[in-house]
């Protein structure tokens, strides 16, 4: 079984390169915002496998495109994705005290600047997109790709997945809510990630379609892994708390199905994510490659 090194090795050279581009770009104006980047940079800076913007390059290099024109779009969706961790990380959401193996950002910068790390992380990614966009000559192309995150971040996907979330807390849990929550708390970021690169790129529709579904099935199986992680996981390897679902009484896989079954959909779901790439003729192995080594990642 692929171990998480393998995943590391197999997008250390992309991730370096987002890893440097997005602390470039996040850089005090003046002497006022110090404290206010400093916590910004501290959360972005904590690492994360930084699956979202490689998925988001990823697709933009296999609709012909240079990286160039996609860093500010895969810079913009990991710092949305940070904000969101740094939220749900709050007293009022999870209540975690470690995340990317650190101290989440409230605890070391209290809960107002983390909130307001958070905002700012969300408001900058819309305005590095917004700017690039402006600049592109195929305007078209970059608003399809803006419009696309912009959706999949908000209440029609990661926010409204959160909401129904947490008020399905401490409830009986069914199946139709379960795959609600999953698929846009999780699954509607990744799958933006890749229909945005290929939008980004002007990529043809079949090819926006197949990344759409490859992208579902790929964030689908991801939350299911979270999910088992939560409870068969290493806290020390995972870099956060294991246990936090069951203490919170969450809607998960495992709790409504069982880990023997849940390990089963998430290889389903993976296995229809590979089904959905192969229908592209440019069959890419390097997404096939991390598909594979995310069921069964261990952090
Ligand atoms: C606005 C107060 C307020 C809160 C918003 C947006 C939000 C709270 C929560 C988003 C939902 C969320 C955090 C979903 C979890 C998705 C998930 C599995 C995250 C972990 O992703 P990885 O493993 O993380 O890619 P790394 O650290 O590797 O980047």
């Amino acid at each position: 079984m692929p171990s998480q090194f393998d995943l590391k090795a197999l997008t250390d050279a992309d991730k370096r390169k987002i890893d440097s581009y997005l602390l470039a770009c996040l850089k005090p104006s003046g002497r006022f915002d110090s404290a206010i980047v400093e916590a910004m940079r501290y959360s972005v800076g904590a690492g994360g496998k930084r699956l979202r913007a490689i998925m988001l390059l990823q697709a933009h290099r296999n609709c012909g495109a240079d990286d160039a024109a996609a860093m500010p779009f895969a810079a913009a969706i990991e710092f949305i994705h940070t904000y969101s961790l740094i939220h749900d990380d709050l007293p009022a959401m999870d209540d975690d005290d470690l995340r990317r193996g650190k101290p989440t950002n409230h605890v070391v910068y209290g809960e107002a600047m983390a909130i307001l790390a958070g905002d700012a992380l969300l408001n900058f990614a819309f305005e590095q997109m917004i700017a690039h966009v402006a600049a592109m000559s195929d305007k078209g192309a970059g608003l399809s790709a803006l419009q696309t995150i912009a959706r999949a971040a908000g209440v029609n996907g990661m926010l409204g997945g959160q909401a129904v979330d947490i008020a399905a807390e401490g409830k009986p849990i069914d199946e139709d809510t379960l795959n609600y929550i999953h698929t846009h708390k999780t699954a509607a970021l990744i799958e933006a990630a890749l229909v945005a690169g290929a939008q980004l790129a002007a990529g043809p529709q079949r090819k926006v379609e197949a990344y759409r579904a490859f992208g579902h099935h790929l964030g689908m199986a991801f939350q299911i892994v979270d999910d088992i992680l939560d409870v068969e996981g290493d806290s020390a390897v995972l870099g956060k708390a294991t246990g936090v679902d069951g203490a919170h009484h969450k809607a998960t896989y495992p709790a409504l199905y069982g880990l023997l079954e849940s390990h089963k959909r998430a290889q389903y779901h993976t296995e229809e994510a590979l089904a959905a790439l192969d229908k592209i003729a440019d069959r890419d192995s390097y997404l096939h490659a991390i598909s594979r080594h995310l069921l069964h990642r261990a952090n």
